[in-house]
């Protein structure tokens, strides 16, 4: 396998989400000259002849789908509709699309949560299928799992270079920082930050602070992503991660560290923990010669510094938005 030209047109489908940012500005640094973009405005990724007529017009030669409708344990759990419908749809326009006009390598980007709620840990690629889904998110999950057997499909009858890769939880700048739809830690950076003006300066943070979680920085992501479009073509999904968790506990104790160090924090233990734990193996990843870079303080430090920044200019609520 080889780089991909830096002349070739890239198409970064989700472009304004955590990752695909993230992506579009890798691309830029790695010298790419023909990056394309869609705002939701002009291409409804879910509708088939819109994306049929915008892939006929700009015949991108690599795709990464990014795309989707994200978000945390409440907002998977409270919008089941909105999650498996916008995924399954957004996938298969954008895959029968990319197969129709011939592009020559797509990338397509799942999560952890498709692995089953008792998966043995560190979890190996070929744990799929083989038991129950974690329920506050299997319509997510569900939708992201037929994402992959659709690249799989695609890759058998058609031939197609159609790759998935498997991210384990994710964090960054450019984050979803609206406590309904976010992830864990956007969500404790924004209650410790809120919490520094009141006279109690107490945090509530959800479940027991049992769970454990591996966290990727999106930077991270992104540089695996570019690495999988130049070195990997499998019919199976590769995780992507750093092999290594922290209990939810711990993760608050390190916020507040970073963000406001005396303040108390309350457990509301009726709110779910959701999967006990999710620790991807990522012996693929690494045998293919790919690191991560970007350890978990230097990640909350500059996610931090990018809310505050975005803060101050009032745009860090943004919703259940792309990935
Ligand atoms: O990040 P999070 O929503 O994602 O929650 P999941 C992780 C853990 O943090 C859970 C706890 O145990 C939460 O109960 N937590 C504590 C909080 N305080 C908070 C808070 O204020 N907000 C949030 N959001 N969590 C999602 C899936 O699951 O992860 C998706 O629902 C997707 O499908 C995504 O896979 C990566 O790891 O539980």
């Amino acid at each position: 396998m080889a780089a991909i030209d830096r002349h070739a047109p890239v198409y970064v489908a989700g472009h304004r989400g955590l990752v695909g940012s993230s992506i579009v500005r890798l691309l830029q640094a790695e010298g790419f000259t023909n990056i394309l973009t869609a705002d939701r405005s002009v291409l409804d990724l879910r509708d088939q002849g819109e994306v049929s007529h915008w892939f006929t017009a700009n015949r991108p030669r690599y795709v990464f789908l990014v795309a989707g409708t994200v978000g945390g344990i409440l907002a998977n759990s409270t919008r089941p509709a909105e999650f498996i419908y916008d995924n399954m749809m957004i996938h298969g326009t954008v895959v029968h699309s990319a197969y129709e006009t011939g592009v020559d390598k797509l990338l397509y980007l799942g999560s952890s949560c498709i692995y089953p709620r008792h998966a043995a840990q560190p979890i190996t690629e070929d744990e799929l299928l083989a038991g129950p889904l974690e329920p506050t998110n299997e319509w997510y999950a569900i939708a992201k799992i037929a994402g992959i057997k659709l690249c799989q499909a695609y890759r058998r009858q058609y031939g197609c270079d159609f790759i998935s890769a498997m991210p384990t939880n994710l964090y960054g700048p450019g984050d979803n920082f609206d406590l309904d739809s976010s992830h864990v830690i956007p969500a404790l950076m924004r209650k410790f930050h809120d919490a520094r003006s009141r006279d109690d300066n107490t945090v509530e943070v959800w479940g027991t602070g049992s769970a454990f979680r591996e966290f990727l920085h999106v930077d991270d992501l992104a540089s695996a992503c570019l690495h999988l479009m130049e070195n990997y073509s499998a019919d199976e999904h590769i995780n992507v991660g750093t092999g290594v968790d922290l209990s939810i506990r711990e993760l608050a104790e390190t916020i507040r560290e970073v963000v406001n160090p005396t303040a108390n924090i309350e457990w509301d233990t009726s709110k779910p923990d959701g999967t006990p734990r999710k620790l991807l193996d990522v012996s693929r990843l690494r045998d293919s010669g790919w690191e991560p870079r970007i350890t978990l303080t230097d990640g909350l430090a500059d996610t931090y510094q990018w809310f505050l920044e975005a803060h101050a200019e009032g745009v860090t609520l943004r919703g259940v938005d792309a990935l």
